[in-house]
């Protein structure tokens, strides 16, 4: 489906964004790309974001509304356990308070996932001076309901989580299951009262096949790769993400918000760049999917540019698939 997209913010590279709404206004929680100078590897150290901005929107109308950033909101030297990287992030509030969740490899170049605490969605933010306990891997998302937050993470290759079974580390190393096997998926837990620290151990978001089955490692085109996002449609929750490799969004739908979900499609097809990751927030009446491209800087993987446009459900929930491509 072709589709009108608008960059959001072509003054800087920015990407992944995590997308909320907070008392009507809508903010966008982006990592912040540059130029660092590191060459591309299979483990993307070329992506060394050392901080964050949040942009806001200062209208109604995310096609159109002027987009404000509101400046640092929290930057690596501040985070004492900090090495390198600090890649996509998303906050929840609670009580008042605005927790940012972050991963950023810590001083072993593992990654692991920081919390930092602000009194306003825009920032600034406050690290808490350890990550957060048993906390692996990459790219968070945080979903709430009734009261409840769910911290959904998890990343391949780059992103570390083939180094990780049952939540603890491989004596083995690095260890991608076999093309047969159900892939490695992300994980979610809940969150404890305060907001700082898992409070269970992270279970694996189960994606079935439409026969029930788990999906396998050998299916790149619709396994879970990294990028997992967790909305709400007509009482139905909705588990997207990124195959990585083959350069898609795609998405399950499940009863409840660990799953199990069933796969049901594409939501974007590839965009320009290597990684393709996005939010899905409902804002004005209207569903929109926030993303990211590379066509602003002609194609360079490290250097992205926010995107959002609008999404469209059938009357039986599923989503129409948008050209990553055409304008
Ligand atoms: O921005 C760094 C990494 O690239 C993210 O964590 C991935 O989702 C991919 O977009």
């Amino acid at each position: 489906m072709k589709t009108k997209k608008r960059y959001l913010w072509p003054s800087d590279y920015m990407a992944d964004p995590s997308v909320h709404v907070f008392d009507g206004k809508l903010y966008i929680y982006p990592s912040h790309d540059w130029e660092s100078g590191i060459p591309d590897d299979d483990f993307g150290s070329e992506y060394d974001m050392k901080d964050y901005h949040v942009l806001s929107l200062e209208g109604d109308d995310p096609m159109t509304s002027p987009v404000k950033d509101n400046g640092v909101a929290l930057k690596r030297e501040d985070v004492k356990w900090a090495g390198r990287q600090m890649w996509d992030c998303d906050i929840a509030r609670k009580d008042g308070k605005y927790y940012l969740y972050f991963p950023m490899k810590d001083k072993n170049d593992i990654f692991r996932i920081g919390v930092a605490v602000g009194d306003r969605p825009e920032g600034p933010f406050v690290p808490e001076p350890d990550p957060m306990r048993g906390s692996y891997s990459i790219d968070v998302c945080v979903f709430e309901e009734n009261g409840e937050y769910y911290l959904y993470f998890g990343g391949i290759w780059g992103g570390q989580l083939q180094r990780y079974r049952d939540n603890k580390a491989l004596d083995t190393g690095s260890t991608l299951p076999e093309d047969d096997q159900p892939a490695l998926t992300a994980m979610v837990a809940k969150l404890s009262d305060d907001m700082l620290q898992f409070a269970e151990a992270p279970r694996p978001v189960v994606i079935l096949d439409e026969n029930g089955k788990p999906l396998t490692a050998g299916d790149n085109s619709r396994r879970f790769f990294e990028a997992g996002w967790l909305h709400k449609y007509n009482g139905k929750y909705y588990f997207s993400y990124s195959t990585g490799d083959t350069h898609l969004l795609c998405y399950a739908i499940g009863d409840n918000p660990y799953g199990p979900f069933t796969y049901k499609g594409q939501i974007l097809t590839p965009v320009i760049g290597w990684t393709t990751h996005h939010s899905i927030v409902e804002f004005n009446g209207k569903w929109w999917l926030f993303f990211h491209d590379s066509g602003l800087s002609k194609g360079v993987n490290c250097l992205r540019s926010l995107k959002v446009c609008e999404l469209t459900y059938r009357e039986d929930g599923t989503i129409e698939t948008i050209d990553g491509m055409d304008e």
